[in-house]
């Protein structure tokens, strides 16, 4: 982090900034399963990633975030976890744990790790006692309701995987709540001894050296009084409950507990994954003074492209949409709270498929969507491959994915609703989460190197021509782009600190915006598709010129008015120190 920044800069309409350095880093997610495989059971493992922490170093990453490693049955993924104290066998051992954390934090960096505390595995020992009779003393550590008198479930919320959120468990006669798959069932957060058997867990964890935690569905952990049923449309079996178990009031009595009992005793990042944030909620679960979190993941940009809500009903998006979204989180936290700016992760398609272009300009498009991201206020989160440019990766048949929610929607919409096969495929295709679960792109040998076994799920045949080994050797790769990139962020204040502003609203495919720290302005400009349309600086950006930070094209200054006025090119982008 550069030291010559002045401990606390004042900006002349701004109150004091304060420092932290979780402000100041760049967040890289591993998801391990599809990391690297070093024993050739064609699993990701933590071996594997101690291998490639000089890479990651190379990049020049701080932190680094893990998807789930404890011991799960995997119904989805690790995020059913059945021992919190244990390493998931095929990522291998606790020793391994211990020597991974040692080698990250040897190379400067720190470890964030994955907390699912919303549920469980149905197979974790406390709910093995829970669901053994009504009056076992681990009873109300989940949520059991009987059913309606008409046989249906306690309510009518729909879960996150298709279906009822309530399964019935025949031994006791009643039903259990599980907001995500049948088998992670969700905790009962009303009940104290949940919450210390939570609170004990994560200091386990922070007491042998790990940095933080990015905190699963963290905002659903506090369920409306009665589970009141939600309104439904006409026929609808099921129906959307997020406004009875998301961004409760209780969800903040919980954080502060957790904050006073856990949190504040360890220099530590927390951010939580908070689906169907607003920013008013942003500001209770992150704002500087609440001592809950220091970030949130807001989702409003990821359902863009959703219509209603629903992921699997794709919708074409429009830049000004995208921009308003973010520019309003740039805004509305700034100086309040602090943003995190990702643009996909393990639940989500593949940014450059996504937002950017994967065909001819796929090199220029992944440059210019890193450098809008990363110029932006906020950390910025990449997740694994999105620095070579990995793209989605659809297969041609159901048998290929290995996700629940998948297959669940799959089972939900063609096996059980008789939908059209094709149909629904093409939607899993562009939208579904293996499109960024495929195994990382190490090199062109078989496997693209992640494994010398049969890999957990395919790898994209696109490996022989995106992978690292290449992207190493290109000076003009995406990774050495996200370098010069990550440097600029090290190497100037402003970039972490300056105040957002954006120019050009209304332009469908410019997205232009500066920063502005003391008396410094930075300009960003990107051309956010394959036209070549034509930059110019609004007059009331009074400039005199501007030095060429970076750029994802060859640029002629002696050729334009940059950075007043210029022509862009498809997908470029450009970032000024203006004069
Ligand atoms: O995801 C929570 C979440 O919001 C999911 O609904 C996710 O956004 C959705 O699947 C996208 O359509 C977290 C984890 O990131 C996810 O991998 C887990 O499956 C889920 O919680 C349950 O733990
Ligand atoms: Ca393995």
């Amino acid at each position: 982090m550069s030291t010559a920044f002045t401990e606390t800069a004042t900006t002349t309409h701004k109150p004091p900034i304060r420092r932290a350095w979780w402000k100041e880093a760049v967040v890289y997610q591993i998801y391990p399963r599809s990391f690297m495989d070093a024993n050739g059971d064609g699993i990701g493992d933590l071996r594997g990633i101690i291998s490639k922490l000089d890479y990651l170093k190379l990049l020049g990453v701080d932190v680094l975030w893990l998807n789930p490693i404890y011991d799960s049955p995997n119904d989805d993924m690790g995020y059913d976890i059945r021992n919190y104290y244990k390493i998931m066998d095929e990522f291998g051992t606790m020793d391994d744990f211990d020597e991974l954390l040692r080698e990250v934090h040897a190379r400067g960096m720190k470890l964030v790790m994955d907390l699912v505390a919303n549920h469980t595995s149905d197979e974790h020992a406390w709910f093995v006692e829970s669901r053994s009779s009504r009056d076992n003393p681990y009873r109300d550590w989940y949520i059991w309701r009987d059913g309606k008198p008409d046989g249906r479930e306690p309510n009518n919320w729909l879960s996150y995987f298709s279906g009822s959120a309530w399964a019935y468990d025949e031994r006791t006669g009643q039903y259990y709540l599980h907001l995500f798959s049948r088998r992670q069932p969700d905790l009962n957060w009303e009940n104290p001894k949940v919450r210390e058997a939570i609170f004990e867990m994560m200091r386990f964890w922070l007491d042998k050296g790990i940095d933080g935690f990015r905190m699963d569905v963290i905002n659903a952990i506090a369920k409306a009084e009665g589970l009141p049923d939600a309104p439904a449309k006409p026929g609808q079996r099921y129906a959307w409950g997020g406004q009875y178990f998301l961004n409760q009031p209780k969800v903040h009595e919980y954080l502060r507990e957790m904050h006073d009992k856990v949190l504040r005793h360890y220099d530590i990042m927390t951010v939580g994954e908070t689906g169907g944030v607003t920013t008013r909620d942003a500001l209770l679960f992150a704002g500087e003074d609440r001592q809950e979190l220091n970030m949130v993941f807001q989702f409003e940009h990821m359902d863009i492209d959703a219509t209603d809500g629903d992921k699997w009903r794709p919708r074409p998006w429009k830049l000004t949409e995208l921009k308003a979204i973010m520019t309003r989180w740039q805004n509305e936290l700034y100086g309040k709270a602090w943003n995190s700016l990702y643009w996909t992760n393990h639940d989500q398609p593949r940014a450059l498929s996504r937002f950017g272009n994967d065909g001819p300009y796929r090199v220029e498009s992944a440059k210019m969507l890193a450098t809008v991201l990363h110029m932006m206020q906020g950390t910025p989160y990449i997740f694994q491959g999105e620095e070579i440019g990995m793209t989605n990766c659809p297969f041609d048949s159901i048998d290929d994915y290995r996700d629940v929610e998948i297959h669940n929607l799959w089972r939900d919409r063609v096996l059980q609703g008789g939908q059209d096969p094709a149909e629904v495929l093409r939607v899993i295709q562009l939208k579904g989460r293996d499109n960024a679960r495929t195994p990382m792109q190490w090199d062109d040998s078989p496997n693209a190197g992640f494994t010398t076994g049969t890999p957990w799920i395919k790898v994209n045949p696109n490996y022989r021509e995106i992978n690292v080994k290449q992207a190493l050797a290109d000076p003009n790769s995406i990774f050495h782009y996200y370098r010069r990139l990550l440097e600029l962020r090290k190497q100037h204040p402003i970039v972490v600190y300056g105040k957002y502003h954006l120019l050009l609203p209304e332009h469908e495919e410019i997205w232009a915006y500066t920063r502005t720290l003391e008396d410094e302005r930075w300009l960003v400009v990107a051309n956010f598709f394959g036209g070549t349309p034509v930059f110019e600086l609004p007059p009331d950006v009074v400039c005199s010129g501007g030095e060429l930070m970076l750029a994802n094209y060859a640029v002629d200054e002696a050729l334009d008015e940059a950075p007043r006025r210029f022509q862009l090119r498809p997908y470029e982008c450009r970032v000024y120190r203006l004069r």
